[in-house]
């Protein structure tokens, strides 16, 4: 894995991305506290098989995650020093073409705003969202995969960081602390992702992932606003740090970890905090174990525990699949899969595009 090249891995992590949203969405929602594994396998084999027809293929489509991913890649690599009035545009504009691709239901709200204002004050309407509080909803998160990319040049010029271009990108529509670091925390993955060379070590990449997150969630004590609790109970000021242990320990122990506990430790749910750690747990437990898929690799175990944890399935495998690509690059992802989803060749522009970027 060593040999692996950068663009390798950046087409890994935007096609992995593709894939966990249109193959995710099959089951978007299915009960939780996990699907079945044979419905996962059964659903594998049906894109493996189709995969082989000659004739016309049935296509997974992609849902608002990727819809959203694309136009942060779109707007990036038009824009790499960031637009945030273009990506405004972008979204909406994206959103008013194919409203039908399974938003967020208050996500909405910014679109007509947006447009309506002939995007004057492009962050406004996002913080007016839910009575100033902000989403929380994992919309940022879901869509950030192409901004460490891009930012992975950072480390040699002195570009816009990862963190500060995932905060802008994010708050276009989400103003709410869990839902902006939940979107940094993805990002500070998918960026580390892209530096594994041997084995994924766990423990390694949770504790980097703590010190930078310490670093977030210290600063967004003063500067983000506090979320309210509804029963006016202490708000949890590390949320992101403390839950980092939960999915240390479930993805490093020795037995196959109970659904359940999943779901009640971790979350599948539609917010950011109950769902970017889902995804991260994927990756690394998949790292190391087979568990329900043991006959595949690292990279489709991932994707299909992910699947099963069950719950916002579409996201959580869309950001499971973006760290995944990102560490085991384009050529450990099944061909068959990405010749049955909508919207992997552009996925692997995108990755050429914001790779010739990088050293500019
Ligand atoms: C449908 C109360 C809040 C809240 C707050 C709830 C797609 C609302 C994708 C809201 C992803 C929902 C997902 C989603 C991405 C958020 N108080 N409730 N402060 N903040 N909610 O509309 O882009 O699947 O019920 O901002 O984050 O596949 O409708 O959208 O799974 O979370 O949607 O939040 O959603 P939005 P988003
Ligand atoms: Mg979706
Ligand atoms: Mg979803």
């Amino acid at each position: 894995m060593t040999s692996l090249s950068l663009l390798s891995r950046f087409k890994g992590a935007l096609v992995g991305a593709v894939l966990g949203d249109c193959i995710g969405a099959y089951f978007e929602f299915e009960w939780a506290p996990s699907i079945e594994k044979e419905k996962i396998v059964n659903l594998v084999n049906k894109i493996e098989a189709e995969s082989k027809k000659d004739k016309k293929k049935k296509v997974w489509e992609f849902t608002d995650d990727t819809a959203m991913t694309r136009s942060v890649a779109r707007s990036l690599i038009a824009h790499p020093d960031f637009s945030s009035v273009d990506m405004a545009k972008k979204f909406t504009e994206e959103y008013h073409k194919e409203p039908d691709r399974g938003y967020g239901n208050a996500v909405i709200t910014i679109f007509e705003k947006l447009k309506a204002s002939d995007y004057k004050d492009i962050y406004k309407p996002a913080s007016e969202q839910f009575d100033g509080q902000g989403s929380y909803g994992n919309g940022g998160a879901m869509r950030i995969s192409p901004a460490p990319l891009l930012a992975q040049r950072e480390e040699d010029n002195d570009k816009i960081t990862k963190i500060e271009l995932t905060d802008k990108i994010t708050r276009l529509t989400h103003t709410h602390r869990d839902a902006i670091n939940g979107a940094v925390m993805q990002s500070l993955a998918i960026n580390l992702a892209l530096k594994c060379h041997e084995e994924v070590d766990i423990d390694n990449f949770v504790d980097t992932l703590k010190s930078d997150m310490a670093k977030v969630e210290e600063k967004s004590r003063s500067k983000l606003p506090k979320p309210d609790t509804e029963d006016g109970a202490e708000v949890e000021e590390f949320p992101y740090c403390k839950v980092l242990e939960t999915v240390r320990e479930y993805a490093k122990q020795e037995q196959k970890p109970d659904m359940k506990d999943i779901n009640d430790n971790l979350g599948t749910e539609i917010s950011a905090l109950k769902s970017v750690p889902a995804a991260l747990f994927s990756f690394l437990r998949a790292s190391k174990y087979g568990d329900d898929f043991k006959d595949r690799n690292p990279f489709e175990r991932t994707m299909m525990l992910s699947i099963s944890l069950g719950g916002d399935t579409d996201t959580i495998a869309t950001m499971a699949g973006a760290i995944a690509g990102a560490c085991y690059g384009i050529n450990v992802i099944p061909e068959s899969w990405q010749t049955c989803c909508e919207g992997v060749s552009d996925a692997i522009e995108f990755a050429e595009e914001l790779h010739k970027l990088q050293g500019k």
